[in-house]
């Protein structure tokens, strides 16, 4: 791995490093002076990975819109009309036109989502044909299609899924605020399956629903505490759509989006964070900081799941102007 850590500012051990982040503890982070919060997690990110290096992931919404669950922030959420039209299951050799493209645009992982409190016997049938085939070019791999049981994490290993991406969203006092279809226990009892069965976790939340510091905290410290801590933490700034019961939240202040990137990087040092959700609404500067906060990876390519993304021209833009490079082209 390429280190360009500079003698001055190696990074120091802290004498006692917390097995178990208190909330309390997390949400001292968050309070720290911006500067020394920023160098803080710089140094743990030099200490881990090199700086310069973003890791790039696409993703593509197998399965779309009439969801079962009542995610608050979700335009596919079958209780809300936010004008997502349902559309049912991609074919595989769809799948597969996309990920070639995104492979050949610069991705090195595909994420296939889908608009499901879980998926039935016969939509793992074709999941496992849509990893296979993804994996078979060579791409890494993850997907998101809601709950799983054990037979499912089994058979998504099986097929070579590389990560599982189910987030944990907010914290558990702010959960029943924005979900009332399932609580925050089926969440974690799915991740448990899924590291049980040997895939990696990729898991985060999404801030700027209208949590407190204390309920931001939370989140970052359920995630931080989990055993082991998950390899991919996606923090997504909520993507306000018209229709969905959060459009009207008042907008989080970019630098307190800065700042739930660096607390998460401080306190799960070896993870990749993702700065997901929400760049298109963001500055070059706001996401410059956002990677001098630890984030080294992003969502790659026009679309999010029913939403959009910066195009690939402008992240590569983006990245030359700061000088960073694919992950995968250096490494
Ligand atoms: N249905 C599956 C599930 O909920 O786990 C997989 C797809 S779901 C769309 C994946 C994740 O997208 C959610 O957990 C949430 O974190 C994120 N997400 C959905 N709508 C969003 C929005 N409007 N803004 C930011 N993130 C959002
Ligand atoms: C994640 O944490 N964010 C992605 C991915 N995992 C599946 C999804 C973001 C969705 C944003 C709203 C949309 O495009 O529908
Ligand atoms: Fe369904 Fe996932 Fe959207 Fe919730 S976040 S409504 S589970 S697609």
């Amino acid at each position: 791995m390429q280190t360009q850590t500079v003698e001055f500012i190696r990074p120091v051990k802290p004498k006692t490093t917390p097995q178990r982040w208190s909330v309390e503890a997390v949400e001292e982070l968050f309070k720290l002076p911006f500067s020394d919060l920023m160098f803080r997690a710089q140094q743990i990110h030099r200490e881990h990975f090199d700086p310069n290096a973003v890791q790039l992931s696409t993703l593509l919404s197998i399965k779309t819109g009439g969801c079962s669950e009542d995610c608050g922030y979700c335009p596919q959420s079958a209780f809300h009309d936010a004008g997502v039209e349902n559309r049912k299951m991609l074919e595989v050799s769809e799948v597969v036109r996309a990920a070639k493209a995104a492979q050949e645009a610069g991705a090195d992982r595909f994420c296939m989502g889908a608009a499901w409190r879980e998926p039935s016997k016969e939509d793992m049938e074709s999941v496992v044909e849509m990893v296979k085939a993804v994996r078979g070019l060579g791409m890494e791999t993850c997907a998101t299609l809601g709950m799983l049981n054990d037979e499912q994490t089994e058979q998504l290993r099986v097929a070579g899924l590389d990560y599982y991406n189910h987030n944990l969203d907010t914290s558990p006092e702010f959960y029943g605020d924005i979900i009332s279809t399932r609580d925050y226990q089926d969440r974690l009892d799915t991740l448990e399956r899924v590291r049980k069965a040997g895939m990696h976790v990729c898991s985060g939340g999404i801030v700027g629903m209208g949590e407190d510091l204390t309920q931001r905290a939370g989140l970052v410290a359920q995630l931080a505490n989990m055993e082991p801590y998950p390899e991919s933490v996606p923090i997504n700034n909520l993507v306000k759509v018209e229709g969905t019961p959060l459009a009207d939240t008042a907008d989080l202040d970019p630098l307190d989006f800065v700042r739930t990137i660096a607390v998460a990087r401080i306190t799960m040092p070896t993870a990749r964070v993702r700065l997901s959700a929400g760049r298109q609404q963001m500055s070059d500067a706001i996401q410059a900081l956002c990677f001098l906060a630890g984030a080294n990876s992003i969502f790659y390519g026009d679309q999010l799941l029913t939403t959009g993304n910066p195009d690939v021209e402008r992240d590569r833009a983006l990245m030359d102007k700061l000088g960073m490079y694919p992950f995968a082209e250096k490494h």
